[in-house]
């Protein structure tokens, strides 16, 4: 496959429509047959040839019934294209049939066998892997499905849509034939035919309308199954409540598999999971799973209308289902249970890996101007910051004007692929809103910065924002424009209250409020009597995807994280004090000084552990100290194991200053956990956000605790392990997780009974690979190494593989050892995985990102790995892309 780079302002309208595609599977024993039967329709511009892509073998050709002779065609495999040259230019049947091979097919795009069975993954361009057809976003039609097989090997066959038909078939074999009456692109067809169990249930629509829900999985998955059931009900009744969307089909079905390269895909009536985000039960998932499965699962779901029912016109626009998917499953989680922590875990995401995104050579604006391989371009900045982007929009119009902006964008596109310049003009015109410079969010890359300054004078305050964007490789900041964002802001007095105040321009009283942001430069002023110290409380909510630098003293910093009413705000000054502790670390261990103590940052932390009101979920979140990855900030010459190495010390400092404390919060937190368990006959511990948050709080606690005094401790913890196991996998997991650094053979002793309790259970093998695979333990390379032989590690399963190559990767001290030995290994692997699944060889290339930002010893180790990857002749064009902007 060549390199060929596409752009979006290349775009031009499809040539040929389809608006009816049938298909016929005939599944075989090493082989699937597939004949596809397009209703092709010339434009009226066309001139030229019909352009379809495939990558397919091409067994024959008809037009109109017509067998084609091979000049008939132009059949270019390397650019997986056919053009037919004389096509005819009124409406015509296009007869394509081909053979796959879906047991050899280990990349996971297009049909594929996982178990016996065969899955499909279309999004973005895996249809062409199937048959020809012009296979973009754009091109949208009603898909009749016909499968065929052996009815013993595949006794259940799913397409999207409704059934319409099945019966038996001479020799064993049977047939199902689905209708889907929605249009849709190629990318939305899935097709699923295999040995699988059912677990079914149903929903009655607002206009009360029964959909059948049914969920396929393996037959000992079964159990696992309700959770994600009951997240599906909450999402359907969810949308029709806050967003007035109903269900459009009679049934709804959920696919899990266990070889799937991302998380789950939102097919048309027929998703296809991870079985990562379906099964989930308290024996083997966390709490985090738990509330992974109800984020995914609604997030698919709501995909049925933005992302299906409107879809994108092109891959460019990916951002417009995926920006506002992820805005919408947020909103779900926050309405479901603590929206301020859910909040806050969603802001960390997006600056621990959007942000180190947004400084790297993949650094692309959230509609990105183009790409070599639209894979790579799944990122962080098109889902999460995407979401900050529709999340502004929601900030500025409040929800009802942003429910009116929804409502025009489905009467106006219901049905039809468009432009995330036509979600902007709808929520424009729906509430005569200028969004004009608000474009610029889909244009630009980085992460902007915002330089606060404020002072007070004669009951005036006087707040200056300074705007600016960095350099990025497609664009220097000197070709930036100021961009339009809300900046949410309130003023705390020197006792922690709130302080009132007015703006000139209105008369109107208030205690918080929103500034647009337009301009490179702007000052506001505010009327603020009786006040003499003013601590303004700025970004509150995170209310734009920024950086913000205001010169805060340490103590104004104590004040809010003390008093702030708003959570974000107040954990966000917390935040500032552990990342300035840890650079004054850094500073005294470069110059080979002991790290200093940080006793305001310890008492404001005391305040908080004995604040014995506060939600423990919330605490749990306060005492989370920032990721190195989020540490490196924009910086150059990063020493990243002195980094992690100054955050460590200030862990050791905290657990040493409060080790009283936090003993105390974390059997407080587990007492209230068991308090309304004792007494009953089984004592159940399972999956609720009050129990989640008073685990996240013991296990933010225990790990402190545990550095306390390493000895003692892990004898202590090898007593109660299985006490604690028996309660859940949240503690199992909590509690080998907290001594997982530990030296002593006992945890290599617990790590292994846990191994062998979970043989049978493929997402906990996960666990136990990943648990390997952070350690921060002298001997963790050699542990993975040795892991990568373990009878359940397999190098073609893309789970396995981000359990343990791709924790190992984020491990900071062990990928980036001075050696080099941690680059070898992984780079060694991008290599191997590349011959057969460039999708997940490309995501690990990504660890990579930090080459021209990190010192410069370790520069020439990482550059000499990924020259030798690139000099690779037959590297995929997925991990040629990431590799080469990573060394351009
Ligand atoms: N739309 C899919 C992602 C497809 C990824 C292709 N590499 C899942 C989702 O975002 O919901
Ligand atoms: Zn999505």
């Amino acid at each position: 496959m060549t390199q060929t780079v596409k752009y979006l302002k290349d775009y031009t309208a499809p040539t040929h429509l389809v608006p009816k595609t049938d298909l016929l599977f005939e599944i075989e024993d090493t082989h699937t047959y597939v004949t596809a039967t397009l209703h092709i329709e010339p434009q009226t511009s066309t001139q030229g040839g019909l352009k379809l892509h495939g990558d397919a073998e091409l067994i024959s050709l008809a037009i109109n019934g017509e067998k084609q002779p091979e000049n008939a065609y132009e059949l270019d495999t390397a650019n997986e294209t056919l053009i037919i040259k004389n096509a005819p230019n009124i409406p015509f049947i296009l007869t394509i049939e081909t053979r796959v091979e879906p047991s050899k097919n280990k990349s996971f795009n297009g049909l594929y066998e996982s178990g016996g069975n065969l899955y499909t993954q279309c999004e973005p361009e895996g249809f062409r892997k199937i048959t020809f057809h012009p296979d973009r976003p754009d091109v949208m039609g009603e898909f009749t499905t016909e499968i065929r097989a052996n009815a013993d090997k595949f006794p259940i066959l799913l397409s999207n849509g409704n059934k319409i038909r099945s019966g038996s078939l001479n020799d064993g074999r049977h047939f199902a034939v689905w209708h889907d009456p929605h249009v849709k692109p190629t990318y939305l067809f899935a097709l699923v035919a295999g040995d699988l169990a059912l677990t079914s249930d149903f929903f009655i629509t607002q206009s009360g309308r029964r959909v059948e829900i049914e969920f396929y999985t393996r037959a000992e998955d079964t159990p696992q199954v309700p959770f994600a059931i009951e997240a599906l009900k909450n999402s359907m009744k969810w949308d029709e409540t806050r967003f007035g969307l109903e269900y459009d089909l009679d049934i709804y079905m959920v696919v899990a598999v266990g070889d799937f390269n991302m998380g789950a895909m939102e097919n048309k009536g027929l998703n296809i999971f991870n079985t990562k985000y379906v099964l989930a039960d308290s024996r083997t998932a966390t709490d985090a799973d738990f509330e992974g499965v109800e984020a995914v699962i609604a997030h698919e779901y709501f995909h049925n209308w933005t992302g299906n029912r409107v879809t994108c016109r092109d891959w460019f626009q990916l951002s417009l289902k995926e920006g506002l998917t992820v805005f919408r499953d947020q909103e779900f989680s926050g309405d479901r249970a603590s929206r301020a922590v859910r909040r806050i875990e969603n802001v960390k995401l997006l600056r621990t890996h959007q942000f180190a995104e947004d400084a790297s050579p993949m650094a692309h604006p959230v509609r990105p101007a183009s790409y070599v391989e639209m894979n790579n371009f799944y990122t962080m900045t098109v889902y999460e910051k995407g979401a900050e982007v529709v999340r502004m929009y929601h900030t500025f119009l409040g929800e009802e004007g942003f429910q009116k902006g929804m409502k025009l964008y489905f009467e106006r596109h219901d049905g039809q692929a468009v432009t995330c310049d036509d979600f902007r003009a709808a929520m424009a015109d729906a509430n005569g809103f200028d969004f004009e410079q608000f474009a610029l969010w889909y244009s630009q890359a980085g992460t902007p910065t915002l330089r606060v300054s404020g002072s007070l004078k004669d009951g005036k305050y006087i707040l200056n924002v300074k705007q600016s964007l960095p350099d990025t490789p497609d664009m220097p900041s000197s070709a930036k424009q100021p961009m339009m964002m809300p900046l949410s802001i309130a003023f705390f007095d020197e006792k922690g209250a709130k302080i009132a105040f007015r703006q000139p321009e209105n008369d109107e009283t208030r205690q918080e409020t929103v500034l647009t942001l337009n301009q490179a430069e702007q000052s506001f002023e505010f009327l603020i009597e009786n006040a003499n110290a003013v601590t303004p409380s700025l970004l509150r909510g995170f209310s734009a995807p920024v950086h913000l630098e205001f010169d805060y003293t340490n103590e104004q910093l104590a004040l809010l994280l003390a008093h702030d009413d708003d959570e974000f705000a107040r954990w966000e000054a917390g935040q500032t004090l552990f990342r300035r502790a840890i650079a004054e670390n850094e500073t005294a261990l470069q110059n080979g000084n002991n790290p200093p103590e940080h006793t305001l940052l310890i008492h404001a932390l005391r305040n908080i552990l004995n604040d014995n009101e506060m939600d423990a979920a919330f605490k749990a979140m306060l005492l989370q100290v920032p990721a190195e990855a989020e540490l490196w900030g924009e910086r150059d010459n990063i020493n990243p194991v002195l980094v992690a190495m100054a955050r460590e010390a200030l862990l050791d400092e905290i657990a040493h200053a409060l080790h009283g404390e936090l003993l105390a919060n974390a059997l407080n937190a587990r007492e209230a956990e068991n308090a309304d368990k004792r007494g009953k006959e089984i004592e159940i511990y399972e999956y609720n956000p009050q129990d989640a948050g008073l685990r996240a709080l013991q296990y933010a606690c225990f790990p402190l605790i545990h550095r306390f005094d390493e000895v003692a401790t892990i004898e202590q913890v090898f007593e109660h392990y299985d006490e604690m196991a028996r309660k859940n996998m949240t503690h199992e997991w909590g509690v080998l997780s907290s001594i997982n650094s530990n030296p002593s053979a006992k945890r290599d002793e617990l790590l292994a009974r846990f191994a062998a309790k979970f043989d049978d259970q493929a997402l906990v093998m996960d666990k136990y690979f990943s648990l390997i695979a952070c350690s921060r333990r002298a001997d963790t390379l050699a542990q993975v190494q040795a892991a990568l032989n373990h009878p359940r590690f397999a190098l073609t399963n893309p789970n396995k593989v981000r359990a343990l190559i791709g924790t190992f990767a984020r491990n900071v001290p062990h990928f980036h050892a001075a050696d080099g030995s941690g680059y070898a290994f992984v780079a060694e692997h991008i290599k191997k995985i590349d011959e057969f699944n460039p999708q997940v060889a490309a995501g690990l290339a990504r660890a990579f990102n930090l080459l021209k930002r990190i010192e410069p010893q370790r520069q020439a180790l990482m550059r000499a790995e990924l020259d030798a990857i690139a000099a690779l002749p037959n590297l995929s064009k997925d991990v040629r892309e990431i590799v080469e902007k990573i060394l351009a």
